[in-house]
């Protein structure tokens, strides 16, 4: 029951509570494997969100649904898990990922891919579409005995995957379509479409998209298709970033205007959006981890949801994220605001500290200087993560070649494309919580890391300007709350 999974997740918060890198305001399991958000929804008055989840193991495997129910989109309630493989000849390899819809009778409706076992094809294993309905508010949830629903890839079509459902309905006879994702051998990632009329039997019309293999990808996992502002925006994860297109849509075709990256980091990945009562659009992603298999069954949990982020079309196209601003009630005491003015190659150290924080800054960076924030850093400047802003290359990141002195965490630099508008100064916003870092700049571009500092001091924040000086005319921070205090005391 509910009760006894409250419990189960204080004594997992317990147990963890000396794990110095398991996020405090991030939702993630009580223990073991997370991988992508799955079915986001919001109904009957609650956000609900799935996960693609092995309750034995940090590790990847034997893959459920995991469930978590929300009133605020901040503090979280373990839900029973929802789908769990084992049916013979629909799931028993597992349930992979997929979405959630409402039907005409108010029935939430879970599309998903079952996968089965057949020695036969590559990997082993066979891709289907299934469905499975919940007649008791979400708490449990039945496949549907028709299951799989779309069995197989369409006839004659070499693809190389055939997963992740995204499911709505439209138009005036209220035809129910489905988008697949996958990638046709010898051309790139692609959506295939389908349509019904009853949700049971589906006909495949055409690919909804197929992209270019060079440039981004043999196979689209993960599609999302939602209409945005004027646009229609399509969603998809490249097996490396998370990709958008968005443009028009209408007679069942989908001609692309523009195109990016949703966060310039991989570690972001995944990502599953939904529709909230009052026309929000919010984005979760799955935050993966960036450490050894080992260290991560060793910590006895792995990966993360990300806060939940905002999605906007700019007039030109361009699919803007900020985070959601119910995020504004996890600040605590907030450290004093700040001014600055940074002489060429100069750097200091803030008053801010701590490993659960929210920052705000707004930077002039002089022309052609890289001008960056650096969190998590030891008092010496050995540890120490940077998100930096290049004026020069017009390019936001992180670095985190230096974010840990542990051989277990991998590093890198992502970066990704951010320009000014004229005599506009750069506005960020970096969210820490513990081993993950999430940044967004200008109400538009968002990267995101992993990082796992060695050292119990690696709590400081530094600025500096290189090459060039940079005015900090604005920067303030406050310590986040843990989302899982609430959850109570025995
Ligand atoms: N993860 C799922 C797949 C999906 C992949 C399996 C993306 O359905 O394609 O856990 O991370």
């Amino acid at each position: 029951t509910i009760d006894q999974l409250r419990e189960q997740r204080i004594d997992a918060e317990e147990r963890f509570a000396s794990d110095p890198h398991r996020p405090r305001y991030h939702f993630l399991p009580p223990a073991n494997w997370l991988n992508d958000p799955n079915g986001p929804i919001w109904f009957d008055g609650r956000y609900h969100l799935f996960y693609q989840h092995n309750p034995a193991e940090a590790k990847w495997g034997d893959i459920h649904w995991g469930h978590a129910v929300s009133a605020d989109l901040l503090h979280w309630e373990d839900w029973p898990i929802a789908l769990a493989p084992r049916t013979d000849g629909v799931d028993e390899m597992g349930c992979f990922t997929g979405s959630a819809f409402v039907q005409a009778d108010g029935a939430p409706t879970i599309a998903y891919t079952g996968i089965t076992s057949a020695p036969d094809m590559p990997g082993g294993r066979r891709e289907n579409q299934s469905l499975a309905v919940s007649r008791d508010g979400m708490l449990t949830w039945e496949k549907l005995p028709q299951n799989p629903v779309i069995a197989a890839p369409p006839e004659g079509l070499r693809v190389t995957g055939f997963r992740d459902p995204t499911v709505w309905r439209e138009g005036a006879d209220g035809s129910w379509y489905m988008a697949i994702g996958s990638g046709i051998e010898g051309q790139g990632g692609a959506v295939l479409l389908y349509r019904s009329s009853d949700l049971l039997d589906w006909e495949y019309l055409h690919p909804l998209m197929v992209g270019d293999a060079e440039r981004h990808g043999a196979m689209w996992e993960c599609p999302d298709f939602f209409p945005l502002g004027e646009r229609q925006v399509l969603l998809v994860s490249t097996l490396g970033r998370e990709m958008y297109l968005s443009g028009g849509w209408s007679d069942e075709q989908f001609a692309t205007g523009a195109e990016g990256w949703v966060d310039y980091s991989p570690r972001f990945y995944a990502a599953k959006s939904f529709q909230c009562p009052h026309g929000r659009r919010i984005l979760w992603g799955w935050l993966r981890e960036g450490r050894s298999q080992q260290a991560q069954l060793d910590a006895g949990w792995s990966g993360v949801i990300s806060l939940p982020r905002v999605l906007t079309m700019l007039p030109d196209g361009t699919l803007a994220c900020e985070p959601a601003e119910e995020l504004e009630r996890l600040r605590a005491e907030a450290f004093a605001p700040a001014s600055l003015d940074l002489r060429p190659g100069e750097e200091r150290a803030v008053e801010i500290q701590g490993d659960c924080l929210e920052i705000g800054a707004e930077v002039t960076p002089a022309r052609g200087g890289r001008f960056s924030l650096s969190v998590r850093c030891s008092p010496d400047g050995e540890e120490r993560t940077e998100v930096f802003f290049d004026a020069h290359e017009e390019s936001l990141g992180i670095d985190t070649t230096r974010s840990s002195l542990s051989p277990e965490a991998e590093t890198r630099e992502s970066a990704g494309p951010l320009r000014l508008a004229p005599g506009k100064p750069l506005r960020l916003r970096v969210f820490v919580d513990r081993s993950v870092i999430e940044v967004f700049a200008d109400g538009r571009a968002a990267v995101t890391e992993r990082i796992y500092p060695s050292r119990p001091d690696s709590v400081g924040v530094r600025v500096t300007a290189v090459g060039n000086g940079a005015t900090v005319q604005r920067l303030e921070a406050w310590r986040m709350r843990d989302i899982w205090r609430h959850t109570g005391t025995r």
